[in-house]
């Protein structure tokens, strides 16, 4: 396959509810869409970098200028291109997995859409649907009493809470009180540290699920440490950034269950390689989220449907994050699940007119 041109297109899209986490609050989106035009057609991926470098060091306008400058470059440079080659062909260019990772969709979705086979396929999804779980950002007490009511109303087969020092046991008894049953986890965002092992264990009472990367993405040893003084099971996220990274961490003993986010990972191929390393060790996996759009969703629901995904994943529903979505056919809720698309490469489409109207800039890379 040739690239002919890719295209960067920034758009902008308010969030039905702030998302407020230890790295910052989210109110709108400033969105990256790659789109790649191809002598076999055209594909879309998603970057998922957010405006600033909090949750890690990649940021949108940071890999706005590395898709530009570095990646899109080299990607037009190649006479012959498949998703399978980019690790290859981006391999000159360190870190910035989010900018490659939104290349690497972008190329998939064309590749697929040519051959006629859907992601989910390729990928080796096993279900038709896949049971989904909603992240819910920090807010005062009732407030997030009321957002997570509703949520449970709408079917969510779990709930995540964000947590930080000061914010963590108070909303974890009180959301654990009004519903006994919901299964429960939280996440840190790597805001406490080894000396907070205390502060952790006291979390052990209200039966979670999980407790997601408490300490710095590179306190592999601190996470060990810290998973001998509590009972409740430690999942990486921040920390997970290649499959060999992946095995490090289970062996040290830092994690017992693995977040995977193509984002973080450098694309939806590693991501598989990261699921493959967790099977194999035993480890259950779910699929995290970076609020995406319709058209990084869609990738998320066929990478959750792999049969290492046990746990419901941070795959909500588009109007958990959007009034409208930049895809015609919205994610929609169904007892608790969304459905795996089977259309070729992402199998959603994309609403052009809709894209077009919440666009603030577009740029056309050219050989
Ligand atoms: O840490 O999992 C995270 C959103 C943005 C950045 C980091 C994270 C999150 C979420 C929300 O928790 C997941 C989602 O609903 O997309
Ligand atoms: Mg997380």
């Amino acid at each position: 396959m040739k690239v002919e041109a890719v295209e960067l297109r920034r758009v902008a899209l308010e969030l039905v509810a702030p998302f407020r986490t230890s790295f910052g609050t989210q109110t709108a989106r400033d969105i990256l869409l790659v789109r790649v035009v191809t002598n076999r057609g055209e594909g879309w991926g998603e970057c998922v970098a957010f405006p600033d470098p909090g949750y890690s060091e990649e940021y949108v306008d940071g890999a706005h200028h590395v898709l530009r400058d570095f990646l899109a470059p080299r990607v037009i440079a190649a006479s012959d291109v498949r998703a399978a080659d980019l690790a290859r062909v981006l391999g000159g260019v360190t870190g910035n997995p989010m900018a490659k990772a939104a290349l690497e969709l972008a190329v998939l979705d064309a590749e697929l859409r040519a051959d006629g086979v859907s992601l989910g396929t390729r990928l080796g999804a096993e279900r038709r649907a896949v049971d989904c779980g909603v992240s819910v950002g920090m807010f005062p007490l009732a407030e997030l009493l009321d957002h997570v009511d509703g949520y449970v109303a709408d079917g969510y087969r779990r709930v995540k809470l964000k947590i930080e020092p000061g914010f963590d046991v108070e909303p974890v008894r009180a959301v654990r009180e009004r519903h006994p049953d919901v299964r429960l986890q939280v996440d840190a965002n790597a805001a406490y540290t080894v000396a907070d092992a205390d502060r952790l264990a006291a979390l052990d009472p209200f039966d979670l699920l999980l407790i997601e990367q408490p300490l710095p993405s590179d306190d592999l040893l601190g996470h060990a440490e810290v998973a001998r003084q509590i009972r409740t099971p430690i999942c990486l996220d921040e920390s997970i950034t290649s499959a060999r990274v992946t095995e490090l961490a289970i062996t040290l003993g830092a994690c017992a269950i693995v977040n995977i986010k193509a984002g973080r990972l450098g694309g939806y191929l590693e991501a598989v390689g990261v699921h493959e390393v967790c099977v194999a060790r035993g480890i259950p996996v779910w699929c995290g989220g970076m609020l995406e759009t319709g058209i990084g969703r869609a990738a998320n629901v066929a990478l959750a449907a792999l049969p290492g995904f046990t746990l419901p994943g941070d795959t909500s529903a588009s109007d958990r994050y959007y009034a409208r979505d930049v895809v015609s056919d919205p994610f929609v809720l169904d007892d608790g699940r969304l459905t795996v698309p089977t259309g070729p490469g992402l199998g959603v489409t994309v609403d052009l007119d809709f894209v077009e109207s919440i666009t603030t800039s577009v740029e056309i890379l050219r050989p």
